[in-house]
């Protein structure tokens, strides 16, 4: 009772802590009852600082739960798969010889402006016949790889494909804790967070799978980068990032008109990728007969171009479902069937072959079954 009110009061003068002191005290002398009254004080400021951080804890962790946390945990620090200094360019050399690790992974405008690169092949695999078109579309974005990329000395990257694996698969946390995380073509991110994560480093797209809303489906700081199968496809870029007049022509399915996107973001995929791709992973011959034309997916090319950026190369939601499963949909998103894949220039069987060859070689790992 007498504390209580020494601490409601605050006042040790108080009759009762006066009375308290000579009751406890044998011979209550001055030095004695100065250096209890300051403790006295002393305690109640204590306990008033107890009450206020009491007060702060309660707050932040109505605020922020998370946070909350952490002021009485220390967060364990998060498991990281070791990643090995130029691993996945060793397994890669293997598949691809000893191609030069110089290749730019970006088109520069000095390039073509200063020099006139040659280039061997057409597009997709070269630049020839284009350069006055991209050195346009060069001129209005940019080509430097983030400076948080260029800085780690290792990198962990994982290719998101789109497979319809990647339902209810929960990996959502998984793939955001990847230095880079690579995705494809119109693959959402708003509404599957939880099976596909949320960070995007790096977006692979072209004009006819670019119906995505670049602001809504990407971070601020995601390069949505071009990957340009025909000349066109520069044409349609500088439409949008110059506001021209739009064609519709000269595509195999309307691309967007209206797209909404900082030019600042926008990086064009050398060419030399989609060549190593077509010519060592799928054995294409580089000058095809106008009528075949089969070429590689955004995908197998994400994951050339990741065994080339990074240190450590995973892939989740690759693979398509048997030719007889008719049935089954093929992406995680939307309700469309392996038969929409015939006509598009892919042979996925062949893919297929190609994965299997890396994931067996050690090149890539996969987080879901392949
Ligand atoms: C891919 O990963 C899954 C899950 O970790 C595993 O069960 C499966 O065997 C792997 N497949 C291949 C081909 O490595
Ligand atoms: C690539 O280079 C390394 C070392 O320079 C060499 O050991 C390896 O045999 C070469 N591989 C090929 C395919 O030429
Ligand atoms: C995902 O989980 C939901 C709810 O548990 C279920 O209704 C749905 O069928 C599952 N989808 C797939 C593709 O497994
Ligand atoms: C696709 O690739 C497979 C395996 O390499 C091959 O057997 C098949 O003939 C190819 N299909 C086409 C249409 O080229």
């Amino acid at each position: 009772m007498g504390e209580e009110s020494a601490l409601a009061g605050g006042a040790p003068q108080t009759p009762e802590a006066v009375a308290r002191g000579s009751r406890d005290d044998s011979s209550p002398q001055e030095p004695c009852c100065l250096l209890r009254n300051m403790i006295s004080k002393s305690r109640w400021k204590l306990l008033a600082m107890l009450a206020l951080v009491l007060v702060v804890m309660v707050w932040y962790s109505i605020s922020r739960e998370d946070r909350y946390i952490e002021l009485f945990y220390f967060p364990t620090p998060e498991k990281k798969e070791p990643c090995l200094q130029g691993e996945a360019e060793r397994k890669a050399s293997k598949l691809f010889g000893n191609y030069s690790r110089d290749q730019p992974i970006f088109l520069q405008l000095k390039d073509y402006f200063w020099v006139k690169t040659p280039s061997a092949y057409e597009l997709p695999y070269g630049t020839k016949g284009s350069e006055d078109l991209l050195l346009r579309v060069l001129a209005i974005t940019s080509y430097s790889v983030p400076e948080s990329i260029q800085s780690l000395r290792c990198r962990r990257c994982v290719v998101v494909g789109n497979g319809h694996r990647l339902r209810n698969s929960s990996l959502g946390d998984a793939i955001n804790k990847y230095d880079v995380v690579i995705r494809l073509n119109n693959a959402p991110v708003a509404g599957y967070e939880g099976d596909v994560g949320s960070k995007t480093t790096m977006r692979l797209f072209y004009p006819e799978s670019a119906h995505f809303d670049p602001k809504v489906e990407n971070n601020p700081d995601t390069l949505l980068v071009l990957v340009a199968f025909k000349a066109m496809d520069f044409h349609w870029i500088e439409t949008i990032l110059s506001d021209k007049k739009r064609v519709r022509k000269g595509f195999w399915k309307q691309p967007p008109l209206i797209w909404d996107v900082n030019p600042k973001q926008i990086r064009i995929l050398n060419p030399f990728f989609m060549e190593i791709a077509a010519d060592k992973l799928l054995s294409l011959p580089m000058q095809q007969p106008r009528k075949i034309k089969q070429k590689p997916t955004t995908g197998l090319l994400a994951i050339t171009l990741a065994l080339h950026l990074c240190d450590l190369v995973h892939i989740a939601g690759f693979g398509y479902p048997d030719a007889y499963n008719k049935k089954q949909t093929i992406h995680y998103y939307e309700q469309i069937t392996l038969k929409s894949m015939a006509g598009s220039g892919h042979n996925v069987s062949q893919e297929a072959l190609a994965i299997k060859r890396m994931l067996e070689m050690g090149a890539v790992k996969n987080l879901t079954s392949f």
